[in-house]
């Protein structure tokens, strides 16, 4: 299997999150991906390229357009008032406050594009953004060319940027745009299978009025979990989009045989879907060991993963998530990769 990789995601670098009370150094960090990529040329999954720079027309299909231009001016706006360091909001429009007018200040303006204070700008914060973007484009252009299936080794992440807003250290949703480009170039129904431990709540979003792209979210019970606001059962879609969405949370404690049966219904209703396309949205942050998760899938459980989407038998871009037990993510993400392609 090929993967698009590209070196500007390590210009994201130090950037802080307040997490148990506490700001601290931020879990999703340059290591994630250059462990990755490593794991990728030590078990020889296929060859690593760079992305092709690719416009943000299809993003602004996905997300409004203000706000995909929004995000290249954040850490320019930030440094115009003399500061230095993590970018990050505080203060939400969120019930009794405005949310349709815009403020002017980079500070408000930051708090009015974001859910949460998890998605945090630093000076190369823009550059990893974009070649994120372009590599989840390449390594879709590479499915679309015939490959049966590719890997876009994002980062940042994606799968929390909702139409309107990024959070849950996610700006663009890479998956989200993979899919709107599926269906521009000749497919006529997407699925987006989420099998990170958090629910995509910016894919729901993006998508839950929508029966051109199903969406299946196999994540932690949102009633315990970030992002605690969306990912129950009863969310099915609405208008032209009812039917659509399938969520499944989980409780803490989830072991791979009580996953792997929501993985199963997961799969019966994508493939009576009849997508054209698979787009995974790869987290390993379901692994016993993440530092931020609370289920119990271990390492022998990843390739199961990739063989039961293998098992789908339909062109598949994987698309990387989350998971942040640094040193293993890598052996569990490529797990599923290498279970894909039958090892
Ligand atoms: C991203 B992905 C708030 C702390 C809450 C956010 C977790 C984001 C997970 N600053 N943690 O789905 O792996
Ligand atoms: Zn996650």
């Amino acid at each position: 299997m090929k993967t698009i990789f590209s070196p500007r995601h390590a210009g994201h670098s130090g950037n802080l999150e307040l997490i148990d009370g506490a700001i601290v150094p931020a879990f999703e960090m340059p290591s994630r991906a250059e462990f990755i990529k490593a794991r990728i040329e030590e078990v020889g999954l296929g060859p690593i390229s760079e992305p092709t720079e690719h416009d943000l027309t299809t993003a602004k299909k996905v997300h409004k357009p203000a706000f995909i231009d929004f995000l290249p001016q954040v850490y320019p706006e930030w440094e115009k008032t003399g500061r230095t360091g993590t970018a990050m909001p505080f203060t939400w429009p969120t019930r009794g406050l405005r949310g349709d007018v815009e403020p002017k200040t980079i500070d408000a303006r930051l708090g009015f594009y974001s859910f949460d204070g998890g998605a945090t700008f630093v000076k190369g914060t823009w550059n990893a953004i974009k070649s994120s973007h372009d590599t989840a484009l390449s390594a879709a252009a590479l499915v679309q060319a015939g490959e049966r299936a590719a890997f876009a080794l994002c980062r940042p992440p994606g799968h929390h940027a909702g139409s309107n807003f990024m959070g849950g250290y996610c700006f663009i949703n890479n998956a989200a745009v993979a899919a709107q480009w599926f269906l521009d170039n000749g497919a006529k129904r997407v699925a987006i299978l989420d099998v990170d431990y958090h629910h995509g709540n910016g894919t729901q979003e993006i998508f839950y009025a929508r029966a051109d792209v199903k969406v299946i979210n196999l994540h932690a019970d949102p009633l315990v979990e970030y992002p605690f606001f969306l990912g129950h059962a009863d969310e099915t879609g609405q208008g032209a989009g009812e039917g659509f969405n399938h969520n499944f949370p989980m409780p803490f404690g989830t072991n791979y045989a009580e996953w792997a049966e929501s993985l199963e219904e997961g799969c019966r209703r994508l493939a009576a879907y009849a997508p054209d396309v698979v787009v995974v949205s790869l987290g390993v942050d379901t692994f016993e060991k993440d530092p931020i998760s609370k289920f119990r899938l271990t390492t022998d459980d990843y390739p199961r993963i990739g063989r039961r989407i293998a098992a789908l038998g339909l062109p598949t871009l994987f698309v990387m998530e989350g998971g942040y037990a640094v040193a293993e993510i890598a052996v569990n993400a490529v797990g599923v990769l290498q279970g894909f392609e039958g090892s």
